[in-house]
């Protein structure tokens, strides 16, 4: 049992050390890193696909995608014009520094102003792993039930930002919007909670708003 937790130590400790390096490249060119996490099929493709489309004219983007299988994330983005990197895990559950220190060194994206990285599609393995982001975004689709967040409390206290996606299911679903605005409260005081659908665009202004403003504070500039 101690040689387990000596060994999870020391792997934890070895992504800490990639993290530090990924958030130094990107403090150096002022870049925002977001680590979008969610169960699988929440929308997070869907999101990133809306919102390179918005950005792309006036912002350098570059996407990491981790999977445990296929190109198919990475080339959606890629058909946007916007470079992707596809980082294959081969079946571990969630994305690593070390992981995404290796995809920036071979994809060469030069100078950014927002990189995106779309963890492998699980709501609890990615939640311990810091990527060197400014900050972890948790999306959660009304399908998957109200319930989540107090089911999964970690990467709700651990997200900045909570994205609830596909409102336009909202009434084909059971799914109390306020009682998801009440855990996240909970579990993160101060949090911000974004209620968006690709299908219909709504809340997408605020979405990327807020990415703008993050931006911005990174850079020290008015938003
Ligand atoms: N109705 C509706 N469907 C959506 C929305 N966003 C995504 N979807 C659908 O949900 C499914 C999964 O979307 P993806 O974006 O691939 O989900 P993901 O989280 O990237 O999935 P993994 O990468 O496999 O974890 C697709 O069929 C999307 O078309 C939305 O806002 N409304
Ligand atoms: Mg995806």
């Amino acid at each position: 049992m101690a040689e387990v937790v000596d060994v999870r130590a020391r792997i934890l400790a070895a992504n800490e050390a990639a993290a530090a390096n990924v958030r130094a490249r990107f403090a150096r060119s002022r870049t925002l890193v977001l680590n979008l996490i969610s169960s699988p099929g929440s929308g997070k493709t869907t999101l990133l696909e809306a919102t390179v489309r918005a950005l792309a004219g006036t912002r350098r983007l570059a996407v990491i995608e981790g999977d445990i299988a296929t190109e198919r994330d990475a080339d959606r983005v890629r058909a946007l014009g916007v470079p992707a990197y596809q980082i294959l895990t081969g079946g571990a559950c969630h994305l690593d520094a070390r992981q995404v220190v290796r995809a920036l060194d071979e994809a060469r994206f030069g100078e950014l102003d927002i990189l995106f990285i779309e963890n492998v599609g699980n709501l609890i393995c990615p939640t311990s792993y810091d990527l060197g982001e400014d900050f972890k975004v948790a999306l959660l689709s009304v399908a998957e039930g109200d319930d989540k967040p107090f089911k999964y409390p970690a990467i709700f206290a651990r997200a900045e930002v909570t994205v609830v996606t596909k409102l336009d299911l909202l009434g084909h679903v059971d799914f109390d919007l306020d009682a998801v605005r009440a855990q996240v409260k909970t579990l993160r005081p101060g949090g911000e909670l974004v209620l968006t659908s690709c299908r219909s665009g709504e809340g997408l202004p605020a979405w990327l708003a807020l990415i703008e403003a993050r931006l911005a504070a990174k850079r020290g500039t008015p938003a």
